[in-house]
Order: structure tokens, then sequence, then C-alpha cells
């Protein structure tokens, strides 16, 4: 029987356990990427771990997220991962350079290597055949000091692609469909694989648009063979060595496969407020929009940005649309300043801004009230552009581009013939903004002389302690289905600049759903919270994780888990329980007082609920070591007491 790309690569890199779906398994880390949004607790933990030298291969530091540096805490936060990576040789990229995930894919990804990254889009780099996995910042700095990574063997998805794109519709749409087929929670305990005919029509740039927004699946990565369109990226970006040519076996059985006719897709918009609700642009076609953001790490590819330059090229944009660029890494951006592509946007009215995230992550260019944003990136949840009267919708590049001329939402078919982007012989690999280890070796060298600086805003993260025999607290919160972690701890050009200060964004936890969560904790020195399905959908954000644990949250109860935010909380020390019957969810209410035995080994547990005076069973689905983790008080504590 043979095997799935996914799987052949995690065998090759298989440390422990066996690779059955289900299974708990230990894989080598070759490479780790790390982002400032989340990166100072990764070095935060990485020097709690009193690591001398790192494990990996190559570890990349990128500052993409918060570059606004509105006040000292930003350019603190950066200062700070500037000079943890020099000491442990650690590959740093300043602010500027560009996006994590678009850097990371024209640099350093390589085919059949495992990259693990403090952010949930990491699995882009899938579009090259890597396994590529977001995962929290604990997670990430234990990849670094011990180079390895446990997960849950998670099933394979094919999604087979016939047929081959009609003019106008491009990657973008191929993710959105798929969106809508399988819905933010499809992906959950997936890796999504793609094979098919289908394949000759998408470029890596095209397959890195589709492996990232796999993240808004809740799949644990995706993936795509590494073949002739592999071969000729990785030629264009002057590193043709680190080309190798990987597929699935003949034979490769999957647990599911999705089969999708590329023909037959038309442009696609995900509506406010979720990147599954997708329709075809013409259904909402003539709607007027206020603002359009193009980037973000879905879609600042080259290509993208040089379609979006020739749709505007001799046009200008509707007289009250504001139209933002962002391209993905500076490499892009001077290529289009060499070409004349930033001409025709400046010419045509465009915003240029600097290669990061920007808008993505509500970092300025917040909608007016009520305001309508068309934005090719790859999450539109309430809120997070900065501006919760705000409508978002998700499009391609083409069609946020048209849009912006037309002052309403239009379908790039009505553009006409199609027009064909050229790439260069040879991409531009301008490294100005990279800072290089001084001797560069594998692993890493660390550099004993360098100082870790830390300003006063990076505070220490919070510790839990050992659980205790039993629990007996109220319930803070009672959510619906799909929160994400954006609502359990907000972002925003407000609220970035505390990602190093836990007790500041403490005060901000929940702020999307209600107003008093802080005070609520307060007053009951801590309970736990109730969710619904999917609980912790999006970012990998473990602030969503530590600011609970500060306020004194112990478990949560949820019909299911986001992967990564289920093993944040697991690092944290925080119970995260499902119901044994979801119909139970409908027994539990805010304020109700809950009492149980923490006696976690068996995986099951009957919760107490005082107030109601029913009894309600719920389970821990967690391995063995997510146990004793627990029994411990989150992974630090594990760590330290199994240090060799
Ligand atoms: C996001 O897109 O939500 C982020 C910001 O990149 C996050 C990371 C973070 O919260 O810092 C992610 O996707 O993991
Ligand atoms: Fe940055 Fe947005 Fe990508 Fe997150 S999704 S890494 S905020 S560009």
């Amino acid at each position: 029987m043979g095997l799935s790309l996914a799987y052949k690569i995690l065998e090759k890199n298989l440390i422990e356990g066996s690779l059955k779906a289900g299974n708990d398994i230990k894989i080598k880390v070759n490479q780790t990427l790390t982002q400032d949004s989340t990166g100072t607790m990764v070095y935060l933990q990485l020097e709690a771990l009193e690591v001398e030298r790192i494990k990996t291969e190559l570890s990349v530091a990128y500052i993409d997220h918060n570059t606004l540096q509105a006040g000292f805490e930003n350019a603190d936060d950066h200062e700070f991962i500037r000079s943890a990576a020099a000491k442990y040789g650690i590959v740093f990229s300043k602010a500027g350079n560009g996006i994590c995930h678009q850097l990371h894919l024209e640099r350093f990804s390589k085919p059949g290597k495992v990259l693990i990254g403090s952010d949930s889009h990491t699995p882009t780099c899938g579009g090259v055949g890597m396994i590529a996995i977001g995962a929290g910042g604990l997670d990430v700095a234990v990849g670094m000091s011990h180079g390895t990574y446990g997960l849950k063997v998670p099933k394979v998805r094919n999604v087979r692609l016939e047929g081959a794109l009609k003019p106008w519709v491009s990657a973008k749409d191929v993710i959105l469909h798929v969106l809508k087929v399988l819905t933010v929670k499809g992906g959950v305990g997936y890796i999504v694989e793609y094979s098919g005919e289908g394949l000759s029509c998408l470029s890596v740039t095209d397959r890195a648009t589709i492996t990232n927004m796999g993240a808004e699946l809740g799949a644990t990565t995706s993936i795509f063979p590494s073949d002739e369109r592999t071969k000729d990226y990785f030629t264009r970006q002057g590193r043709p060595e680190d080309y190798v040519a990987l597929k699935a076996d003949d034979d490769a059985t999957y647990d599911e496969v999705l089969v999708v006719n590329l023909s037959e897709l038309e442009p696609q918009i995900a509506k406010p407020h979720s990147p599954d609700y997708v329709d075809d642009v013409k259904s909402v076609e003539g709607t007027k929009v206020d603002q359009v953001a193009i980037g973000s790490c879905t879609n600042s590819s080259y290509t993208d940005l040089m379609r979006v330059a020739k749709i505007l090229k001799g046009n200008r944009i509707a007289s009250h649309v504001s139209l933002v660029i962002s391209p993905g890494s500076s490499n892009i951006l001077k290529m289009m300043a060499d070409n004349g592509a930033l001409g025709d946007m400046i010419a045509a009215g465009a915003r240029i801004l600097e290669a990061s995230c920007g808008p993505c992550i509500g970092m300025g260019q917040a909608p007016k009230t009520d305001g309508i944003s068309l934005r090719t990136f790859n999450r539109n949840f309430k809120g997070r552009c900065g501006t919760d009267s705000a409508e978002v919708y998700l499009v391609s590049p083409e069609t946020a581009a048209i849009s912006a001329i037309r002052g309403v939402i239009a379908s790039p078919e009505s553009i006409g013939s199609d027009l064909e982007v050229l790439l260069p012989e040879r991409f531009e690999t301008y490294d100005g903004y990279f800072i290089f280890p001084t001797i560069l070796s594998e692993p890493p060298m660390a550099d004993e002389a360098a100082e870790v600086v830390m300003g006063p805003n990076i505070k220490p993260f919070p510790l839990n302690t050992a659980l205790p025999d039993s629990l007996s607290a109220t319930v803070l919160l009672k959510t619906g289905d799909n929160i994400t972690t954006d609502d359990i701890v907000p972002s925003g050009a407000k609220l970035l600049p505390f990602r190093s200060n836990v007790p500041e964004l403490s005060k901000h936890c929940f702020k999307t759903i209600t107003d008093n969560f802080y005070e609520v904790c307060k007053a009951n020195n801590g309970g736990f919270i109730v969710g619904g399905e999917n609980y912790g959908q999006g970012s990998s954000r473990e602030h969503a994780a530590l600011v609970p644990l500060y306020l004194g949250v112990k478990a949560v109860v949820a019909k299911s888990f986001a992967r990564i935010h289920k093993a944040n909380l697991i690092n944290s020390g925080i119970l995260p329980l499902v119901f044994e019957d979801k119909a139970d969810y409908e027994k539990i209410d805010q304020g109700d007082q809950l009492t149980f035995k923490t006696s976690i080994e068996t995986g099951h547990i009957v919760i107490h609920n005082a107030t109601k005076g029913t009894d309600i069973p719920v389970a821990l689905d967690g391995s063995a070591n997510d146990v004793e983790v627990l029994k411990l008080g989150g992974y630090i504590n594990y760590l330290k007491a199994n240090r060799a």
C-alpha cells in the first residue's frame, strides 16, 4: 500500500512512535521560523529553557507584524529578538524585509524538510513540498532547543485537481472553493495533500496561496508535490541545488478524497465574517466598496502584484475608494520599482505600504464606520480589521484590483482578454534586510558574548502550578461556536505593542464578546470557560492561553477545539475538556458553579454542576505526555522536571 507524500516526509523524519493516524509521534524539526508578535514569547521561553545551542539546521526570526513602532514597545521587542537571534545563531530579518511566509518561501524553503513556525500560516511552505506546521510559541522554542516536535498523526485528505483554471480564476478562488466545501473546521485532524493533472497550471506561489489558506480549514498543514514547476521556482530564485523531486507513491491511499474540477471554478468571494462564507463574486457584484487592500502572506507574490499592476496600468481607482498595497517582500518591491510596475500602481492612485503584514493584522488601515473593505487576505473575522462595524470580504488580487477601479465589487472576467505576467529569469534576492550569523553552521553556532537586551515593556510570562486533586469554580463565560483567538486576545495597532506584556493584554481578553471578562475573572479569582465547536480557531498566538492562565482560568469545556489552541492550552496547564455528549453544552450556563476531580489519566471526568444539580461527562483527548504536562502545570514545568 503506497504512502501519501505527507506520510513519506513524516516517516523520513520520524523519531518516536509509528505512523498511523491518531498515534502520538515525535518528528525531527529541520527549520523553525518566528515572527515578532509571537516571537518575544518564544525567545523568553528559549531563555527559560536554559539552552546553550539550538539544534535545527536553520532558524529564522522575522520582524513583520508590529512594524508601526508608535511607541517604544515594538522597537524594544524587535531589539530583544535581534539580540536573542544573535545569541543563538538565528538568522534575523529586519522590519521592512517582508512577511515571514513569503520570505521563507523565497529564501529558505526546501522540499522534504520539516518546518515549525510560531504563526498559523506556516503551512505556506507546503507549496514546495515541505511539511510546514504552525504551532504555539513554546512548541517552537522546544523545536529549536530539542530539534523535535510532537503531534498526533493527522489523517490525509487528498484534493485531486482536475482540468485547468479558466482565465481570471486564480489560486485564491481554488482555496475559497475548498473552504466553501469543507468549512473552517473541515481540516481539523487532517493534512490536505494536493495532486492531479490540474497541478501543472499552478505555479509555486499559486500553490503557496492555497497551502497558506489551508490554515483557515483548521488543517495541520497542506502540501503539494515538488515537480517541474517547483524546479523552475528554485532556479529563478537562484538556488537550483535546493530542488528535489517529491511526490506521493503512485498507489498512495488517502483517508478522504475531494475532487475539484478547476475548469468549472468561477471567481469566488468570502463574505463577512468568516473565510468559509463563500459565494461566486457575481452574487454580490455591484456592491459599493470603500476600501481595497492587496497583500498579506496569502496574495503578495511577484505574480500577484504584477497582475494587479497590469490591471491598474493606465486606469484610475474610483474616487471614493482607498486602495492600499503591501508587497510580500522587499525583493518583490524592488523588482516592481525597477520594472515600472510600482509607478503604474502609484499613477492609478494606490497607497503603497512597506513590505509587512500591515492591515491584515489591523496595523493601520482600519475601514470607516460601516465601511465595506475588499481584501486579498485570509481572515475576515469581525473586528480584526480594527473597525467592528466594517464588512470585510476576501477575494483574489484580480477581483480586488478591478473592484478598486470600478468602485464596486466586480468580477475580473469583465476585464476581457487575460493578461500574462512573464517571470524574470532570476528573481531579485537582495538580502539587505537580513542579518546572518557571523558563522553559518549546522546546527547554528551560538555567540556566547552576545547579550540579550530587554526593554521595560517585556514582562515575564506566567507559569502555572501543578494540577490540584479537584477543581471547584465558576463559569466565567459561555461562548458560541468558532470562537477565534482574535476574540480571546484581540490584536491590532492598539494591542500588538503589548504582546510581551501579558498583564496589560489581559485587560482586553474577550473584548469582542464582553466588556467585563477581566473584572469577572478578578471577582471570582479565576474559573472556567464553556465553548462551542472549533474553540480557538485562527491564529497560533499562545497569548490566547497565557492571558487566561494569568486570569486564573483552570479549564475550558467545549464541543471541540482548534488544533493549535488546544496545544497552547495544554502547554499552559489549562485543561481542554470536550463534552462527551455535545447536547450537554445546554446544561451549563455562565455563572454556574462546577466541581470535579482531576484524575485525568483515564481521559474521562464527570463534572458536577452544583448550581443545576446535574452531572456532565467530559473527556480529555490528549496523549499520555499531555496528561503528564497538565499534571505538572504546563510544558515548561514538565521540561524542567524531566531535564536529563
Ligand atoms: C494572524 O494572522 O492572525 C497572525 C497575527 O499572523 C497570527 C499570529 C499572531 O497572533 O501573532 C497567526 O496567524 O498565527
Ligand atoms: Fe501576517 Fe496576515 Fe499573514 Fe498573519 S495572516 S502572517 S498577520 S500577513
